[in-house]
Formats: structure tokens, C-alpha cells, sequence
């Protein structure tokens, strides 16, 4: 099995018009984009997606603002796509996120940090589960493959 992430563009960056720069940042960097959803999401599968934070003071207000729009689910493929990822998102208080990572560039409230990467392979695994069906994700090879890696 490949190595996969999730992504999602959280609907302040839906608003934003972020969508075509955040997908062409992922893909300039090589990783390989398996599957693409644009929704509004259910708040069964909200509450499933953020679980840990369940209990957390943030969750309701947070729960709201991911309901208020849709947004644009992904998985990305790539070897250590997960590292990656979130390495191009930046830290998840924007003020903090580095300049030339999405947050870091386009973000200045927690609250508001335009984008949702999955912090490990583990929780990838478990947030592609969530929004994904198996047939939704696809298997083809990208023609520049043969030059993005040494071997
Ligand atoms: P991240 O993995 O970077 O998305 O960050 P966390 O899992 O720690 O937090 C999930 C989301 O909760 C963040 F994207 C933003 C939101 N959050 C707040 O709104 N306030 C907080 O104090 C902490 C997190």
C-alpha cells in the first residue's frame, strides 16, 4: 500500500478562493492526488473526524464553522506523504505557522486555519476511512514518476 494522507480545505479557505492554490502547492511539491470530494459535511462524520476533541471548549464553535460550508476533501499519495503535508500546512495556530507553509501564508486566527492535514499515517488511515469510500480512491501511476525519485 502506498503511503496516503488527508487533506481538507476547511470552508473559511473554500471562501477564500484557496482551493486551486492549495491543491497546486501540493501537487508542484510531487505528491500525487488519488481522490477529491467537495461537500458539505454531516455532523456524524464531523464528530467522527474529530473525536480526540470532543470534550475539548473549542469544539462546539469549531464544529459550527466546519458545518458552515463545504469543503474539499483529498487524499495524497507520496512516500512520507503525511510528514509532508504537514510540513507544507505549517503549525496549526496560523500566527505561529511559518512563512511559505499554507498557514503561515494565508492564516491568522486558530479558529481560521484554512486547511485539515492528518498528523501522522495512523490518523490518515483512520480520516480516509471516515470520508472515503475504498472505490473513491484511485490507483494510476502519474506520468512524471520515473524523475521525482531516486529509486
Ligand atoms: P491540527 O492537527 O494542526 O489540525 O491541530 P489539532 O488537532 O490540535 O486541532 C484541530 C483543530 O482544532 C485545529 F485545526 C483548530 C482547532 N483548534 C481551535 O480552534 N482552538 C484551539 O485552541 C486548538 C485547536
Amino acid at each position: 500500500m502506498p503511503d496516503r494522507t488527508f487533506v481538507m480545505v476547511k470552508p473559511d479557505g473554500v471562501q477564500r478562493g484557496l482551493v486551486g492554490e492549495i491543491v497546486s502547492r501540493l501537487e508542484a511539491k510531487g505528491l500525487k492526488l488519488v481522490a477529491a470530494r467537495f461537500e458539505k459535511l454531516p455532523e456524524q462524520r464531523v464528530t467522527e473526524h474529530y473525536k480526540e476533541h470532543l470534550s475539548k471548549p473549542f469544539f462546539p464553535s469549531m464544529k459550527e464553522y466546519i458545518m458552515s460550508g463545504p469543503v474539499f476533501l483529498m487524499v495524497w499519495e507520496g512516500r512520507n506523504v503525511a510528514a509532508i503535508v504537514r510540513k507544507v500546512v505549517g503549525s496549526t495556530n496560523p500566527q505561529e505557522a511559518a512563512p511559505g507553509t499554507i498557514r503561515g501564508d494565508f492564516g491568522i486566527d486558530i479558529g481560521r486555519n484554512v486547511i485539515h492535514a492528518a498528523d501522522s499515517p495512523e490518523s490518515a488511515a483512520r480520516e480516509i476511512g471516515i470520508h472515503f469510500k475504498t472505490t473513491e480512491v484511485f490507483d494510476y501511476k502519474r506520468i512524471d514518476e520515473s524523475v521525482l525519485y531516486e529509486y
